[in-house]
């Protein structure tokens, strides 16, 4: 009675396990809730919002079915911890059954990993394409220009360093730059350091990719979905003024933005051609980007009375 009571209990933890994680999978997927409906119950895992490119978005589904994946897993493996804690925890001096090995358990064991790992890879792979998919004809190319410690965002007419430089913007050591660009269109970044490796980062497009000195060239490219004012940053350790590093991203129609880059190839200074898309300066500044607080308090164009985006306050 003993042993045989025994022999069959492996195999009911491995169908209660089996039900337990089968169940939560069902219970995610029936629930009716997409990924996204799931990020914003739980905070987004970590990340600041669901993103403002298509790219980001993908991205952003990954990680939060990837995280539900690794909790459901957990859940089931704590629980199983738990329950053989428990449930077979010392009695007396009488030494249990010994039980040498349980086939299905094995395989189960051996077979639910690498479905888990293949799942992963699969989709990992997928969404990595996707992101760093370059098109034939980007709609608009800047060329992202590091130095320390500030940003330079040259407007380009091609692909490529043989390309000019329509326009540009330009930060210093009052001002932040203003990296403008338009909603739904294909965007191509084409980077190069002045100096040493920086790295340029808006955490909203969930991206960031390093900038290099030197004859590399890092090309990525977004379509950005939500109009809107973001900071960016640099993200690598560059030097004693790594931190100010920072920039804003204004994300407007791709009318305005047309009208910006033609107030721009005519001569007019960035605050002038912001002024010509209806920007005055006294809007809502791109502040803050959770969970870091930019420090910034003013606006860009320096009125005395105001704290000069990138000092010290
Ligand atoms: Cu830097």
């Amino acid at each position: 009675m003993g042993a045989r009571s025994s022999a069959s209990r492996p195999r009911a933890v491995g169908r209660a396990a089996g039900l337990g994680l089968g169940g939560a999978t069902l219970l995610v997927l029936l629930s009716g809730c997409s990924i996204a409906d799931w990020g914003d119950a739980f905070g987004h895992f970590g990340w600041p919002s669901r993103g403002i490119s298509l790219q980001a978005h993908e991205m952003y589904d990954l990680w939060i079915a990837s995280t539900i994946a690794a909790l459901t897993v957990g859940v089931g493996v704590w629980g199983l911890i738990f329950w053989c804690v428990i449930r077979y925890r010392k009695r007396g001096d009488e030494l249990p059954v010994q039980t040498r090995f349980n086939m299905p358990m094995e395989i189960l064991y051996t077979v639910t990993p690498v479905l888990i790992v293949a799942v992963l890879f699969y989709y990992t792979a997928i969404v990595q394409t996707n992101v760093d998919k370059l098109s034939k004809n980007p709609d608009q190319v800047v060329e992202v220009v590091a130095f320390k410690w500030n940003w330079q965002f040259n407007y380009r007419d091609g692909m490529g360093e043989e390309a000019e430089t329509v326009a540009s913007t330009v930060g210093s050591s009052d001002v932040i730059p203003l990296l403008v660009l338009p909603v739904g269109q294909k965007i191509r970044f084409e980077e190069t350091s002045k100096d040493v490796i920086h790295s340029f980062w808006v955490p909203e497009m969930l991206f960031k990719r390093d900038v290099f000195p030197g004859n590399v060239r890092n090309v990525f490219e977004v379509t950005l979905d939500k109009e809107g004012r973001y900071v960016g940053r640099c993200a690598e350790l560059c030097g004693t003024y790594h931190a100010f590093m920072n920039f804003e991203l204004v994300v407007v129609s791709p009318e305005k933005f047309d009208q910006f880059l033609e107030a721009k190839k005519s001569g007019s200074s960035t605050q002038e051609a912001m002024g010509a898309i209806g920007y005055t300066g006294n809007e809502v500044y791109a502040t803050k980007t959770s969970p870091f607080n930019t420090r910034r308090q003013a606006h860009t164009w320096n009125q005395p009375e105001t704290v000069a985006a990138g000092k010290q306050d």
